[in-house]
């Protein structure tokens, strides 16, 4: 199967753990473009995601369409459900929920957004995505009436994203949550890195190039930050995380 985002991405992580910049689309004003979006590629930004657990704009593919035209770097589908597939994407994130035992979100969803994932000829990546427990409720949790695996268990967590390896998995993603409290601790991140062979990606509760920084050199191939990026629209927070990052992201130049 021909999978150019995945294998830019598998590229980009040879000069440095990636970098993922999570955009919820609910937050997408097609008026106002985020000015940052252009200058992405210049602080070292390795692609975006897009996608939402909860999906409430009523202008949702304007919203893509607009980020679309102002993110000169893959665009990859984060989809809380299949009614986000959309045309304006360059991959996604295939994602089956294996923390999870809710049919839906193992395989209900995917089948439902097959056919225009085909019609619409986007890369298919598939990510076997584990939530893991860091100590505050997530919207995932929720939404897809699950629980997260404590990340105290980490024999579990490890046998998960292994397992999700031998299902044929492209991607581990080990998810503590839009917004979480907490990141997913080093110690967890060092454990499954070594208990798998494909790219590990880290989202959820990354706030600060320090904390960026621990997650990339436990172990994470690909580190992924969405709410702190919304919370301060600075072009330093971005470089500072992105350089925590990747060493050839660059200090910012205003
Ligand atoms: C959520 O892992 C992502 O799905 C990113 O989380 O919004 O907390 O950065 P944050």
């Amino acid at each position: 199967m021909n999978r150019p985002v995945y294998h830019r991405l598998i590229e980009a992580r040879r000069s440095g753990t990636g970098f993922l910049w999570l955009i919820d689309p609910d937050k997408i004003d097609p008026a106002r473009p985020d000015p940052r979006w252009q200058r992405a590629a210049e602080f070292g930004v390795t692609a975006f995601l897009v996608g939402t657990s909860q999906n409430v704009n009523p202008r949702y593919h304007d919203a893509m369409l607009c980020l679309r035209e102002f993110a000169h770097l893959p665009l990859i589908l984060f989809p809380g459900a299949a009614s986000q597939v959309s045309p304006h994407v360059d991959a996604v994130f295939f994602l089956s929920l294996l923390s999870g035992r809710n049919p839906d979100y193992l395989v209900g969803e995917q089948v439902k957004g097959t056919p225009l994932i085909r019609d619409y000829k986007i890369e298919s990546i598939p990510t076997g995505y584990l939530l893991i427990d860091t100590g505050s409720s997530s919207s995932v949790a929720r939404e897809s009436g699950t629980d997260p695996i404590p990340q105290d268990e980490i024999e579990t967590i490890c046998d998960h994203a292994l397992c999700a390896e031998y299902m044929g998995k492209a991607l581990v993603y080990l998810e503590a949550g839009s917004g979480a409290g907490r990141a997913i601790a080093p110690r967890v991140i060092e454990r499954v890195k070594k208990s798998i062979s494909i790219p590990l990606v880290i989202g959820g509760g990354i706030k600060a190039p320090e904390q960026a920084s621990m997650v990339a050199s436990a172990g994470a191939d690909f580190v992924v930050v969405g709410t702190a990026l919304e919370l301060d629209s600075s072009v330093e927070l971005l470089a500072a995380l992105t350089s925590a990052v990747r060493p050839t992201g660059r200090p910012v130049s205003a």
